[in-house]
């Protein structure tokens, strides 16, 4: 075979699976730490939440905003991060093979920078059609959030007061919400008055600020604007949060 058809042949294959993100389509990347429950075990993180953990999942979110893709809004609720990029966001032509990899990549290094322990994530992509689903997208999630914040608080309170893990499991199988709501107020615990980011998550966004300067030419002082990401720990819920989000929520770019 010629080497020319060869190449050609050789192209075809590696291109097989290649597909794109299709145009005007919004697309959220949801990236997932891979088996972080031995991952929190092993580094004696607190049960069910620590703040050393939550710090780490914002700082890898903060990486991965700002390693040369259009994003517009992050959300994070436990080892979790949902990033919306820009509709019109044309980076590796929308490949999506390129997008998954990189973003994972991207968000595996940060976490294991900084937590200086190997931490790998998953991507996976969801292509959304409009601004409504978005928004219900993010409301799927808060409410995702806010039930394993109630299960998890219940399984663990129990493990601490002398239950084994089958025990607590058996406790809590089928239980209402309602019941398991009382059940932690029977061991102490007020669950609706916890910290907001255990039960609802945070959020990254990007916040514009003024900066002074000097011009050395003119001899004048100058404000230039520029964007930096802010960390959002009290979020609001429900629908208070989808009109929070939709400010973020470009269409332009
Ligand atoms: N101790 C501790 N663990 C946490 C915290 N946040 C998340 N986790 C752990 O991370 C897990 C995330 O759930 P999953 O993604 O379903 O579990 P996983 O082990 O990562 O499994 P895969 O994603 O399927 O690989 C939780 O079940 C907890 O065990 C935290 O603040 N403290
Ligand atoms: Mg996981």
């Amino acid at each position: 075979m010629k080497f020319q058809n060869f190449d050609l042949l050789m192209r075809e294959y590696e291109e097989a699976l290649d597909q794109k993100i299709p145009p005007r389509i919004w697309p959220v990347v949801r990236l997932d730490g891979r088996s972080f429950s031995h991952l929190t075990e092993k580094l004696n993180f607190e049960k069910p939440f620590d703040i050393r953990f939550r710090d780490a999942m914002i700082a890898t979110t903060k990486h991965v905003m700002q390693c040369g893709f259009q994003a517009l809004y992050a959300y994070v609720e436990s080892d979790e991060i949902s990033i919306l990029f820009s509709k019109h966001d044309n980076t590796f032509k929308r490949k999506i093979r390129k997008w998954l990899s990189n973003l994972a990549g991207e968000a595996s290094a940060a976490f294991t920078h900084h937590l200086q322990q190997p931490g790998v994530f998953d991507a996976r992509i969801c292509p959304f059609p409009d601004t409504e689903t978005i928004l219900d997208y993010f409301s799927w999630r808060q409410g995702d959030s806010a039930r394993n914040s109630l299960n998890a608080y219940c399984y663990w309170t129990l493990r601490q007061n002398g239950k084994n893990e089958r025990q607590a499991t058996k406790v809590l199988e089928r239980m209402p919400v309602e019941e398991k709501y009382l059940l932690l107020r029977s061991l102490g615990i007020h669950h609706k008055e916890i910290p907001s980011w255990q039960r609802y998550g945070t959020a990254v966004v990007w916040k514009e600020v003024s900066k002074e300067g000097y011009n050395p030419v003119t001899k004048e002082t100058v404000t230039t604007k520029r964007r930096i990401l802010e960390t959002v720990i009290d979020l609001p819920k429900q629908q208070a949060y989808q009109e929070f989000i939709q400010q973020f929520i470009c269409e332009k770019i």
